[in-house]
């Protein structure tokens, strides 16, 4: 399977949710014609005026919409599925459903990308870019789903950097977000791709607060042959780091990875920790941390949204991560953060096994996520 056909199938219910609700805005406001290439023969109709009425023999376009159905619901039997219909399964006999770009459907797009997680202003600006210069013309699914990939490609584009490798050894990548975003499992997923690229890598496991969290960052460790520094339950954190510190500069590692606590008694206990970290290896290296990354789960939706705002404030955010884009119908909230905050995206998780971290891709994510064709 391709990679864009893999992203495609994970990214199923973002893809499926935007790709039905488009299908449903043109059919509920638009007429069918038949397709405009061929040109169609003319009919010889001698005694009749032509007629700039539509064709009353045509079909009427009155497809029940499915943006009711639940999200794990399968196409009906009998309706092409997904993948059938964006790689052009069966319907090219089938004339083509138009739907004039004007308001009530821009207003109607902008909701459905709303629904979609992607903001209200980004919404809003993706549909205003989508109607300059197109404003009254007809247009198909196919057509809208395009122009709408592109716009998100485009806001895309400038963050989409994977995560700068710098000469310094070792290169501190400090891994930040709240409980449960998957910092541990980006930083196994990300440390056996360094692994994988020849450069050597040392994690430490900086979150001492649950015995759990270290075991599960060693079995981490294990998959992608890398080193776990740990220390007992309990441990500051801070002095966890700068051990780790001076065993990847003894090693000659290339990266320390330093993964952290997402829960804590309040914001401040978390600055505090966060803080002390930093302080700490900076005694070492005074450049360190190189990346500070910050780890978002996609099922949040909208509230990664202040997430960013939080952790921008308590550490020195320089990239994003974006995991659990499967399984969710809230991918568009990636185009929200590009658009608001214009920091890097680096890379995004899409499984839980260790190959499932993809590195971003703009355009294929925005074609993955509005379900146009490849
Ligand atoms: N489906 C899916 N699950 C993921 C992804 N990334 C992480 N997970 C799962 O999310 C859960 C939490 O991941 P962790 O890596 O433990 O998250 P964390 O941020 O380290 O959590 P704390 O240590 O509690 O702060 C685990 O069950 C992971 O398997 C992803 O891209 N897709
Ligand atoms: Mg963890």
């Amino acid at each position: 399977m391709s990679f864009f056909n893999k992203l495609k199938t994970r990214l199923f219910k973002s893809s499926s949710k935007i790709d039905e609700g488009l299908e449903a805005i043109v059919e509920e406001g638009g007429s069918a014609e038949p397709p405009a290439d061929p040109p169609a023969p003319p009919v010889p109709t001698p005694d009749v005026p032509p007629s700039p009425a539509p064709d009353p023999t045509m079909p009427p376009a009155d497809v029940p919409p499915p943006a009711d159905q639940p999200e794990e619901t399968a196409p009906p039997a009998g309706r092409p599925g997904l993948l059938g219909r964006v790689f052009g399964g069966g319907r090219d006999a089938a004339p083509v459903v138009r739907r004039v770009l004007d308001d009530d459907m821009l207003e109607s797009l902008e909701d459905l990308l709303i629904t979609a997680d992607m903001g209200v202003d980004t919404a809003a600006r993706v549909t205003a870019n989508m109607a300059e210069g197109r404003y009254g013309r007809r247009l198909s699914t196919d057509e809208i789903k395009a122009l709408l990939a592109e716009e998100v490609a485009r806001i895309m584009e400038p963050v989409a950097r994977p995560m700068p490798l710098y000469q310094k050894r070792p290169q501190v990548v400090l891994v930040v977000g709240v409980n449960g975003s998957g910092k541990t499992t980006t930083i196994g997923k990300l440390a056996s791709q360094f692994r994988a690229a020849g450069k050597s890598v040392v994690i430490a496991a900086g979150d001492t607060f649950r015995a759990a969290a270290v075991e599960q960052l060693q079995v981490w460790g294990d998959r992608a042959g890398v080193p776990v520094m740990t220390a007992p339950q309990g441990t500051d954190p801070a002095s966890l780091a700068f051990d780790a510190m001076t065993r990847a500069e003894a090693e000659g590692a290339d990266l320390l990875m330093i993964d952290t606590a997402g829960r804590l008694q309040n914001r401040a206990d978390l600055m505090e920790e966060l803080a002390k970290i930093v302080r700490v290896i900076r005694k070492k290296d005074p450049s360190a941390p190189h990346n500070t990354l910050l780890v978002l789960d996609a099922t949040t939706g909208q509230n990664a949204l202040s997430q960013v705002e939080i952790f921008q404030k308590l550490a020195d955010v320089s990239g994003l991560v974006m995991t659990k884009l499967d399984g969710t119908a809230r991918g568009g909230v990636l185009v929200a953060l590009a658009d608001r905050f214009g920091l890097p995206i680096h890379a995004i998780g899409v499984g839980e096994q260790i190959d499932d971290l993809a590195p971003f891709d703009p355009e294929e994510f925005a074609r993955a996520l509005t379900g146009a064709a490849q």
